[in-house]
């Protein structure tokens, strides 16, 4: 008959192979947050920017009437979005090609979701804080910005669309502006 090993030498022999099973995991997760930051410029947002959400409507730099793309006096353009339970406001963004863009975006009730599809563009939008992103698009083309991050019964239905249209057709679209309006979306 066999000598049986010591029930605590089996143990450790089991425990040390699931540590380094955790191990291994551990270090792959890590590799692939330097991977994604350094190659994709995938970032946790660098500074912490608060927000009334509860007055978002009435005031301030995320009033209705102040979403949407608008041209900086530099020539770069800003986005202001809004989040809400099951919707973007607008619900179609329009930027242009080849001009570095800044998002400014918030949400006015839960956690949301802000993803551009085949862009750099992967944040959280929390109520109380502004998240801030910039990026160049290459590109004219259509994209679309679903919400990924479940935030209740109707999160399926939650998305918006993104044109990126050439810099020139861009630039005349927003002198046509009317005087009292700087911001452009391509929502009917
Ligand atoms: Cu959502």
């Amino acid at each position: 008959m066999a000598i049986q090993p010591a029930s605590h030498e089996v143990a450790e022999r089991v425990e040390r192979r699931w540590a380094m099973v955790v191990l291994i995991i551990v270090t792959v997760l890590v590799a692939m947050v330097v991977y994604t930051g350094l190659h994709w410029a995938m970032m946790p947002p660098s500074r912490v920017e608060t927000v009334r959400p509860e007055t978002l409507h009435i005031s301030g730099e995320f009033v209705e009437s102040n979403l949407g793309s608008a041209v900086e006096p530099d020539g770069s353009v800003t986005v202001r979005i809004v989040a809400q339970q099951y919707s973007f406001t607008p619900q179609c963004l329009v930027v242009p090609a080849g001009v570095p863009v800044t998002f400014r975006a918030t949400s006015s009730d839960v956690i949301h979701g802000f993803l551009i599809t085949d862009t750099n563009i992967n944040s959280m939008l929390e109520p109380g804080y502004v998240s801030t992103f910039k990026t160049t698009f290459n590109a004219p083309g259509d994209h679309t910005m679903p919400c990924h991050e479940y935030c209740g019964t109707g999160h399926q239905n939650m998305w918006a669309h993104v044109k990126v249209i050439d810099r020139a057709e861009f630039m005349q679209m927003a002198d046509q502006l009317p005087a009292n309006s700087r911001r452009l979306s391509c929502v009917h």
